[in-house]
């Protein structure tokens, strides 16, 4: 297999994410969003919407040429069930979509590559203007998020069972593959979280941080991430 990538991409991070909780060998094509390669012709052809993550199964188990970083995930999911990323559960699977979908339907398109772009040219917002436009929707966001993680708590907490370490149970899933790198990435754009109430959210970052399959997938962990 090999993934269309690139180091700071959040979305790209999720799959990275995810193929590594699965154990799975990819070879690494950077796709260089700084430089605009997601533009050029040859990378078009493959994604007409110039977008990374896309992941080229090559053959395994079957020839495709797979995009959208959910829809990635979810494909990797059903071919290679093991560990899984969705409970068995009709109601922990919504669950976990509903908290993965805050992330990639709620927070990440807006404050994507392109949008900021936009903002900047032709809108003419300045840097302040378009932190200020990230930072909010994210903030929103989280918050939200942590939210949600209270109610899973008092239900799990109603049926006496323990604190979740991960977003969603005693396992890492779906919805931690898309926290992660959303966090990660408002920690580039300057967000400080010590001024939000976020406490059970920077629980379960940390709890993922102290897997091997997250911190490989870390930006600076990619080949194409400058040397420090
Ligand atoms: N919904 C898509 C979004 C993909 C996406 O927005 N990718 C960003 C990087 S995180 C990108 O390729 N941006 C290129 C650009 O903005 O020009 C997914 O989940 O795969």
């Amino acid at each position: 297999m090999k993934l269309y990538n690139y180091f700071r991409s959040s979305t790209s991070f999720r799959v990275r994410i995810a193929l590594n909780l699965k154990g799975l060998d990819c070879e690494y094509a950077s796709v260089h969003l700084a430089r605009g390669e997601q533009r050029e012709a040859a990378y078009r052809a493959l994604s007409p919407d110039g977008l990374v993550p896309l992941l080229d199964l090559q053959g395994v188990p079957e020839p495709g040429l797979l995009s959208q970083s959910m829809a990635i995930i979810e494909y990797l999911d059903e071919v290679y069930p093991q560990p899984p990323l969705l409970p068995p559960d009709p109601l922990g699977r919504s669950r976990v979509r509903a908290l993965a979908q805050s992330v990639a339907c709620e927070m990440h398109p807006i404050n994507n590559l392109r949008v900021l772009k936009y903002l900047a040219q032709p809108l003419g917002l300045n840097e302040e203007q378009r932190a200020a436009w990230y930072n909010h929707w994210v903030v929103q966001g989280l918050l939200a998020y942590e939210q949600r993680l209270r109610e899973l708590q008092a239900e799990r907490a109603a049926r006496a069972l323990p604190p979740a370490r991960y977003s969603y149970g005693d396992a890492p899933s779906l919805a931690d593959c898309c926290l992660v790198p959303q966090l990660i990435n408002g920690r580039r754009f300057g967000l400080s979280y010590d001024a939000l109430d976020i406490p059970l959210t920077l629980a379960v970052l940390q709890a993922c941080l102290e897997l091997d399959a997250f911190r490989r997938a870390l930006p600076e962990n990619c080949p194409d991430a400058p040397p420090v």
